[in-house]
């Protein structure tokens, strides 16, 4: 035992961690413990990934070539689908709330589990049930509608599965709406004595955030599915334009859900990173304050700015003008936060850990995905390239480029408490750049692509398009590669790891201040909290060097 006692680490308690806390299957089934329903999200969550990863897949592989060769113009459109269904609503919404948001928030806030436990174990199921009406979707011969499930293609004309596909992301629309009705609950309620709004954790914040957006806006996407599947199943006349409807209304109101819907994707992913960078470069997160209003912010302002994704469809061009603005308005938050985490670097000691990579390459490419919504967010630009690659590079740059970036960063920063394992530091370094090149190869040229004219959804292209093709195709087999290559050094050390101490990164968070991993109910003592989130500079006031910046951190406190 005495190796993995570092200094300043109490020794490893005598009692059972979570993991230990029972092994039956059916223990796990019917846990309420927050650290274990975060475990059977994990599991789902990669199933999920590697199903949509296995469709684009061979997407990618179809445009090789510019005439296609393996696959029907039929089943292209429903792998490209299914790949978009499960992406969005079964792997990126629930990816990092529903994992570490689950299994951190309570311990981040020294409370011993989320408010409603049950409520948290059924949400899981109901992803299940979501989930299986999904993969009964893909097995009865899929759908074809695209992740947008646009009418009226999707309700008079699509011979494919639109309703299973539209029930099941209602299901698992409910388990979202579960998941931010708990979280909120519980930053209300749970936060252990001295933990104030200002003292919560940038993650706490955006996972918060995050909740009230899921609990705004995903009853809007409910409502759009049933009354798709009402006009679809039963005949009802709503987008119907030969009977009075309007199928420009299923645009605004999937779009109403769908563009705040991004931020659920990429607000915890902020927060993930908001976290890496302080304890890498042993800094205090520069611009707290602002930082929790950019968050607050982004959360807002991403209601007013759906009616960027029609500039084409056909609205009012006042409408359009409106949008446009507001769109460049959301951009400013979002850059306050690049600056502050770029600030936060500066005079920083910097060590390029697995977890920091990630985080770097996460503000990388979300910056270009941002700037590229910027191009986007202005009309003429945005209809010359609507409906090309230059709009799929966009969104992969921040949901993949970001979002997923900042999962695997989580990944790694967490795996020691999670697990109570170590991993190999190089092969997650080799990983983590494998990563950033995989996916610069495969959606960099997919913006000169879209430039140039390549549209979106087609399984053939004109010849001239096909050296970005093969560029992108080539980078996709670079990132599937990396993808996998987690899931084998992390099983490793799952069997072999090193065992991990409370702290392996001397972090300040309270989730640090627990065993690894973590007792059942999170702290053998309830946690007092009595300052801020990120007081790193203490570690050089100790060394002793650098005088003001100390004196400036102090007058903080
Ligand atoms: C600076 C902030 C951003 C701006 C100004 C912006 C702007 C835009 C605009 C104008 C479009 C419509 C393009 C078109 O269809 O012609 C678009 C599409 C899209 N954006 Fe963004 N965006 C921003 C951030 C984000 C973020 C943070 C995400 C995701 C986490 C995201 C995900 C998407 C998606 C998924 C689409 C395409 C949806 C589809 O047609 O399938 N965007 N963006
Ligand atoms: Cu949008």
């Amino acid at each position: 035992m005495s190796d993995v006692v570092l200094a300043g680490e109490l020794p490893f308690p005598q009692r059972p961690d979570y993991l230990a806390a029972g092994s039956t299957l059916r223990s796990w089934l019917t846990t309420t413990d927050h650290k274990r329903i975060a475990i059977l999200y994990a599991v789902t969550i990669t199933v999920f990934f590697f199903m949509g990863g296995a469709a684009i897949t061979a997407v990618r592989l179809e445009l090789f070539v510019p005439n296609g060769w393996f696959l029907t113009s039929d089943t292209y459109n429903r792998l490209f689908s299914f790949h978009g269904i499960i992406m969005v609503w079964f792997f990126l919404v629930p990816s990092i709330p529903n994992t570490f948001g689950n299994f951190l928030m309570p311990l981040m806030i020294g409370a011993p589990d989320v408010a409603f436990p049950r409520l948290n174990l059924f949400s899981w199921y109901l992803t299940l049930v979501g989930g299986a009406f999904a993969v009964y979707t893909l097995i009865a011969g899929g759908v074809d509608t695209g992740w947008t499930f646009y009418t009226p293609f999707s309700t008079m004309f699509s011979n494919t599965h639109v309703l299973t596909a539209a029930a099941a992301v209602f299901v698992v629309g409910f388990a979202s709406i579960a998941t931010g009705v708990n979280f909120i609950a519980t930053t209300h309620m749970l936060r252990a004595p001295g933990m104030t709004w200002f003292r919560l954790p940038l993650f706490v914040w955006s996972i918060y955030a995050t909740s009230i957006v899921m609990v705004l806006s995903t009853p809007v996407l409910a409502i759009s599915l049933m009354l798709v599947i009402a006009e679809r199943w039963l005949g009802l006349p709503i987008f119907d334009p030969t009977r009075g409807g309007d199928p420009i209304l299923f645009q605004h109101l999937f779009w109403f859900y769908s563009h705040p819907a991004v931020y659920i994707m990429v607000l915890p992913a902020m927060g993930v990173v908001s976290e890496i960078i302080p304890c890498f470069a042993r800094r205090r997160l520069f611009g707290y304050d602002f930082m929790v209003y950019a968050i607050i912010a982004i959360a807002g302002i991403g209601f007013f700015v759906w009616g960027h994704h029609m500039f084409v469809s056909g609205q009012s061009p006042y409408a359009s003008l409106i949008f446009s603005f507001l769109s460049f308005v959301i951009a400013v938050p979002s850059a306050i936060k690049v600056f502050n985490w770029t600030a936060s670097l500066y005079r920083g000691q910097i060590s390029f850990n697995s977890p920091m990579l990630y985080a770097l390459g996460f503000v990388g490419l979300f910056t270009t995905g941002g700037l590229s919504g910027l191009f986007l967010a202005s009309i003429p630009v945005d209809v010359h390239v609507t409906d090309t690659y230059f709009v799929v590079a966009h969104f992969h740059y921040i949901m993949v480029g970001g979002s997923v970036s900042a999962f695997f960063g989580a990944l790694h920063f967490w795996w020691p408490k999670i697990t109570g394992k170590m991993y190999p530091e190089s092969w997650a370094q080799f990983a983590a750049i494998t990563m950033y090149f995989g996916f610069n190869m495969t959606f960099l040229p997919q913006f000169f692509a879209g430039y140039l004219g390549m549209p979106r959804r087609y399984h053939t292209y004109p010849a001239e398009f096909q050296l970005y093709n093969v560029m992108s195709s080539a980078g996709a087999a670079v990132l599937a590669a990396a993808y996998l290559l987690p899931l084998m050094y992390l099983t490793w050390s799952l069997l072999h790891g090193k065992r991990a101490p409370s702290n392996p990164w001397s972090a300040t968070g309270l989730e640090w201040t627990t065993s690894s991993p973590p007792p059942p109910n999170n702290f053998d003592m309830q946690p007092l909290v009595d300052r801020g989130p990120y007081q790193y500079h203490a570690e050089r006031e100790s060394a002793g060097t650098d005088a003001p910046e100390v004196q400036n951190a102090r007058s903080l406190r």
